[in-house]
């Protein structure tokens, strides 16, 4: 299998689809291509000719399957066994919507705050509608939580990661790098995700991608909270 991706400062989709391969310990071969440099298009469909040309996009064979979710539900079928959503049926259910709400939702957060791995930002008032997306994804992180990761153990939204928690690690890097202020049980949370070896080696590798936009390089405090975290 081969998982095309971008930066890693910068892609927070690429994060979605390598992060759950990465910590469902799947085997694969990553490439990357560097967004918004000439070739960006060509070098992806040179890779996985009947893709939709964005990243991330998984060949595996003769398959090429692009979009995110569709990614998950592709790894879903080829590795039953290693729990890419949910055990239970309303876990999973549940672990479906509020994945489609991400993928196609709080533009405001993702708008305002782009995902930069390298970067930490000062904590400021990000508005009112930056606001109600965070309230949302809080809520919806507390009803996963409450009624099926405390009972099926493990500190993710379900228990064990799975791919609800991928689709929503960017967001938990955006609040982090952002500073913007959370309850304690979303901080858990977020402590889960960032402490994740696979999370940690993404953003290990991401902090090294210095020299890939000259203008945007690696503050100090990010790697401090590499090591922190
Ligand atoms: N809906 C897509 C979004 C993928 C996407 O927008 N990827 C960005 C990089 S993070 C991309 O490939 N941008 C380049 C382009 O659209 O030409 C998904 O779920 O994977």
């Amino acid at each position: 299998m081969k998982l095309l991706i971008g930066n890693k400062c910068y892609s927070s989709w690429s994060l979605r689809a390598w992060l759950l391969l990465a910590a469902k310990e799947i085997p694969f071969e990553e490439v990357l291509v560097l967004l918004d440099e000439p070739g960006f298009k060509e070098a992806i469909y040179a890779h996985a000719p009947r893709s939709g040309g964005t990243v991330p996009t998984l060949s595996d064979g003769e398959v090429a399957v692009w979009e995110t979710l569709a990614i998950a539900e592709y790894l879903h079928e080829r590795f039953p066994e290693r729990g890419i959503w949910p055990g239970d049926v309303a876990a999973r259910a549940h672990a479906r919507a509020v994945s489609s709400e991400m993928h196609a939702g709080f533009q405001a957060l993702r708008g305002a705050c782009p995902m930069n791995l390298g970067k930490r930002y000062a904590a400021r008032d990000r508005g009112p509608d930056v606001a109600r997306n965070v309230a949302r994804i809080s809520a919806i992180w507390r009803e996963a939580r409450s009624r099926f990761g405390e009972t099926a153990g493990g500190p993710f939204l379900y228990g064990e990661f799975c791919a609800a928690d991928a689709m929503f690690a960017p967001v938990v890097a955006r609040l982090d790098t952002y500073a913007i202020p959370v309850d304690a049980d979303a901080a858990a949370y977020m402590q889960a995700v960032l402490g994740l070896p696979a999370y940690r080696q993404w953003l290990e590798a991401a902090l090294k991608e210095r020299w890939i936009v000259a203008a945007d390089e690696v503050d100090e405090p990010a790697i401090a909270n590499l090591r922190s975290n």
